[in-house]
């Protein structure tokens, strides 16, 4: 591909987009456009609309969105639904008004039904129910990938779309109310090894599985999904292997160096049971992960401690 190719990064400053930035840049891609909320609100149609007719975008990854762990998407719906689903509008069909040639749209694996077989094949989407805590997060991302494919088929965009499993790594949130679990429970881990606490809270029963991929195997995925020809589709991206979330606290308080126990917080949301990715369809055209989660938590640990000063002063000041 053209490494002069205008490659417009909607979201880079979250942990995904700051991801792709830095794939990009490695492989010398030299005109990556970005935009800050205050520079441009993608949740506002008409300057969303100005920017795509102004730039001459060659490429978009659409991985701008509200996203957050179980107690923000069950508490702040409304949110979740609206932001996301204005975002998708107002870049989808910008870019397919103004030509865009490729767009990679991010979704979730929260996107299938609750009661999914497992390993979930992208064939399950739209099969039963989605699961109660995340279900407005989740119709959200699956209009998304539903524009994606009605623009391809009416207009003959070349738009895909990414089904991340739960993702993780540098520049994630550790704000406690709205994070996903790994985040929290590294902030906790470390908290509860500085005070000498006994005990290490967990949500929930422990018992839910989770994959978890590191978010910069999700942009070289991404990255090999844009140089590729494919034109259409939906892909799951993950590292087809699970864990309980018992089993993650017990990696990440290694990690940490915690030694005391976990103490399980029933009164918490599970959740989903299980939502374990089948990755065979992207692994066939040649792409798999390759950070094991033991060594991404460990480098993901030391970005926290690196940012830790300034996570505590935004913690105190909210
Ligand atoms: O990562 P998480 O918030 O989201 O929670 P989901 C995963 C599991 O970890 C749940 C448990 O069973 C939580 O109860 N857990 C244990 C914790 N301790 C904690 C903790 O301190 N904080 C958090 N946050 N969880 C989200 C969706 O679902 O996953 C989104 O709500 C999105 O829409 C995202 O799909 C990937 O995996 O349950």
């Amino acid at each position: 591909m053209d490494k002069n190719a205008r490659i417009f990064v909607a979201g880079h400053r979250g942990m995904v987009g700051s991801a792709l930035v830095r794939r990009l840049a490695s492989a010398g891609y030299r005109n990556i456009v970005t935009r800050t909320r205050a520079h441009l609100d993608l949740t506002d149609q008409g300057g969303v609309n100005l920017f795509f007719e102004e730039e001459q975008i060659d490429v978009v990854f659409l991985a701008a969105a509200r996203v957050g762990g179980i107690y923000a998407n069950s508490t702040m719906p409304a949110s979740f639904i609206y932001e996301n689903l204005a975002i998708e509008t107002n870049v989808i069909h910008a870019a397919s008004r103004w030509n865009v040639p490729k767009l990679i749209f991010f979704g979730s694996s929260c996107i299938y039904p609750k009661a999914c077989p497992q390993p979930i094949k992208e064939e399950y989407l739209l099969t039963s129910a989605l699961e109660p805590t995340n279900e407005a997060y989740a119709i959200a991302k699956i209009a998304g990938l539903k524009m994606c494919e009605a623009y391809n088929q009416q207009y003959g965009t070349k738009f895909v779309s990414l089904m991340p499993t739960n993702l993780y790594g540098p520049n994630d949130n550790y704000d406690l109310q709205s994070s996903h679990v790994l985040p929290a429970l590294i902030r906790k881990a470390h908290e509860a090894k500085l005070r000498g606490d006994g005990a290490l809270e967990v949500w929930g029963s422990g018992t839910p599985c989770r994959e978890f991929l590191h978010v910069d195997d999700l942009a070289d995925a991404a990255t090999f999904m844009m140089e590729s020809d494919i034109a259409e589709g939906v892909f799951n991206v993950g590292v087809g292997r699970d864990s309980t979330i018992r089993e993650l606290a017990q990696t990440v308080c290694r990690v940490v160096g915690f030694e005391g126990e976990l103490a399980f917080d029933a009164s918490k949301p599970d959740g989903t049971p299980r939502k374990l990715l089948d990755v065979s369809k992207l692994e066939r055209m040649g792409w798999k992960a390759s950070i094991i989660l033991e060594d991404g938590i460990a480098a993901t640990y030391a970005d926290f401690l690196a940012r830790y000063e300034g996570l505590s002063q935004t913690a105190v000041a909210a």
